[in-house]
């Protein structure tokens, strides 16, 4: 069995509802959900655009190889009514990001494990780190914690309903 760490995210839609379902398909499709972190509004990184995201980070025990992974994960985004545009980075309904998948460097032409962009992104360490703060990155040789601590990104990543 692999552990994978994945990112939901999205801004678009009934967010509620796109995450219960995308975390129900995970769990039906992809392995079982052993972690899950708040899920967090963030400020869109990379573009403008008034509609703020969630994301949530989750670690699965899976079965399926990388790239059954990345089939599944993109099955379930399609299922949930996303589409892709021709921007690199635009409003989305909901995306389903492999960040790890064990220990493992992956470079294909389709999958590239860990994620290129984890070290620059707050909107990933921050629930990253509720959840594996001492993972220790294959490729940076850093912690989540250490990432975050470390991370230029001031971009708004606020936990959801705090109480
Ligand atoms: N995803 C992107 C680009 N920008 N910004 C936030 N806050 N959250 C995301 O999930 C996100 C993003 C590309 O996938
Ligand atoms: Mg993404
Ligand atoms: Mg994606």
């Amino acid at each position: 069995m692999a552990q994978v760490y994945l990112l939901l995210g999205g801004n678009l839609g009934d967010k509620q509802q796109l995450f219960t379902k995308a975390l129900e398909m995970i769990a039906s499709n992809a392995g079982t959900i052993t972690a899950q972190s708040a899920v967090y509004e963030t400020e869109p990184w990379g573009f403008e655009s008034n509609d703020l995201f969630w994301n949530q980070a989750v670690v699965v025990e899976t079965r399926l190889q990388p790239l059954q992974l990345l089939e599944q994960t993109q099955h379930i985004e399609k299922q949930l009514g996303r589409v892709r545009h021709a921007q690199q980075y635009a409003s989305r309904l909901i995306d389903l990001d492999l960040l790890f998948y064990d220990e493992q460097v992956i470079r294909h032409p389709r999958l590239e494990i860990p994620h290129p962009r984890i070290a620059e992104r707050r909107f990933v360490l921050k629930p990253l780190a509720e959840i594996a703060p001492h993972f220790l990155h294959p490729v940076l040789h850093k912690t989540i914690a250490q990432l975050l601590a470390d991370c230029p990104d001031q971009l708004a990543v606020n936990k959801l309903n705090k109480e």
